[in-house]
């Protein structure tokens, strides 16, 4: 079937195609730098064991080494996926050199990333940010939580220092840059204090946003999680701990779900309405989990397809949802994994976007009869024929022309890594 007869029978639903089109055109995704390398970063021994419960697994070949590589890597993405794209840098990517010799985390500075907001200004894209509070020897192994002053200071300093990176990022690009708190701090046996951890990163997070900012170009997040691997019997910075310090800090920061971050039966489609009911701005990272928070590549499974509907239903793509990838698979080639990843997301907010607004009328009108069916039918509309007009008109290849690229760029360049 072609666009034109696909345009008519979503009109036949009372769908506007070209509408959906053009507003997902203007719609921000955040891409993650960290599924290039593994999560390792560039600032400790790439060699190291990740820490914070987070884990890669698989050793596909060609993983990015340098930040060029790592640069060239985005790129080749870039040409790979629709719709607007922003970085996602973590703190641990400071670019070092011999202008710029290695600083620790708590010294880091706007210098470090000027190769980075010079990448994304040559792209035209913003910026997110996120201090970077695990893999490295000053994890006690807690941060933001640990009783050891001198450690907490030292992550503190880190945090206040990646503010003043997030201003200097939202300066340079003119765009928010949304600045992401996650700690993998917890235990991995029953602790015997649960509440005085939590007492101090609340405490260190208040240190942290003293830091002045414009809260309209730097968007602190604060993320909870149910547990990692290696920290199964508490984690500090839980749900509850999280949400409740954004509810009574809603002036500095935001609340930001990972959707790997709630026990398998809890999804996060049904939270965003929840959270948008009270405050006016939330974040998401969209991720997959089988399992556990194993970070595996987003698909277009039913999940991100509820998550995108929930955001656009409640008007999230006006500035009120920020959404972000953030998974890691090591064991598949790595810039097919981003570019699979972006173009699931942009295909489920497509397709949410081509929801009839009647559907809500019908759920009022207790017509819940005809709302199944219609939700139903809508399932086998031609929206393939929509995301390649989609494709098209951002000048991207469509599905079945992009991997064959993936496969010459491994051969002519990830293989030599
Ligand atoms: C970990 C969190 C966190 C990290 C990134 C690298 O479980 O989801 O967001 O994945 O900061
Ligand atoms: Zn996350």
């Amino acid at each position: 079937m072609s666009y034109t007869e696909a345009k008519e029978k979503y009109a036949e639903y009372g769908v506007d195609t070209e509408k959906a089109i053009e507003k997902l055109k203007n719609v921000s995704v955040s891409l993650h730098c960290w599924q290039g390398d593994d999560v390792r970063g560039f600032d400790t021994d790439p060699e190291k064991p990740l820490t914070g419960g987070i884990q890669t697994t698989g050793n596909y070949p060609g993983r990015a080494r340098t930040p060029k590589e790592l640069m060239a890597d985005i790129d080749k993405v870039l040409e790979l996926v629709p719709g607007k794209v922003k970085l996602n840098l973590h703190a641990s990517y400071a670019i070092f050199d011999d202008e710029n010799p290695w600083v620790d985390r708590d010294k880091i500075e706007p210098k470090h990333f000027k190769k980075w907001a010079e990448f994304c200004k040559e792209r035209g894209i913003g910026c997110d940010f996120n201090p970077t509070f695990f893999s490295h020897p000053k994890c006690d192994p807690l941060t933001l939580s640990s009783p050891n002053e001198e450690t907490r200071k030292f992550w503190i300093e880190h945090g206040r220092a990646c503010i003043r990176i997030s201003n200097y990022l939202a300066e340079e690009l003119g765009e928010p840059c949304v600045m992401n708190i996650w700690t993998g701090d917890g235990f991995k046996d029953i602790p015997a204090d649960r509440i005085g951890p939590r007492e101090r990163y609340r405490d260190s997070i208040d240190q942290i946003l003293s830091e002045p900012y414009d809260f309209k170009m730097v968007k602190p997040c604060i993320e909870s999680k149910v547990f990692g691997i290696g920290v199964e019997a508490y984690t500090a910075g839980s749900a509850e701990f999280a949400l409740s310090y954004a509810a009574m800090n809603k002036d500095k920061c935001i609340p930001l779900m990972d959707n790997g971050h709630y026990h398998p039966t809890e999804v996060v489609s049904d939270k965003i309405s929840a959270l948008l009911t009270f405050f006016p701005e939330i974040a998401l990272h969209i991720t997959r989990g089988v399992r556990w928070d194993s970070d595996h590549v987003v698909l277009f499974d039913d999940e991100t397809k509820e998550i995108c509907k929930e955001i656009v239903r409640c008007g999230g793509l006006d500035g009120r949802v920020n959404i972000a990838l953030d998974y890691f698979d090591a064991s598949i080639n790595r810039i097919s994994a981003w570019a699979v990843g972006f173009r699931n997301v942009q295909k489920a907010l497509l397709n949410a976007l081509l929801e009839p607004q009647y559907l809500k009328e019908m759920q009022n009108n207790s017509s819940f009869t005809k709302l199944m069916v219609v939700q139903e039918e809508l399932k086998t509309l031609p929206f393939g024929d929509v995301w390649n007009e989609y494709c098209t008109r951002c000048k991207k290849p469509l599905d079945g022309e992009w991997f064959k690229s993936v496969e010459k760029y491994e051969n002519e360049e990830l293989s030599r890594r």
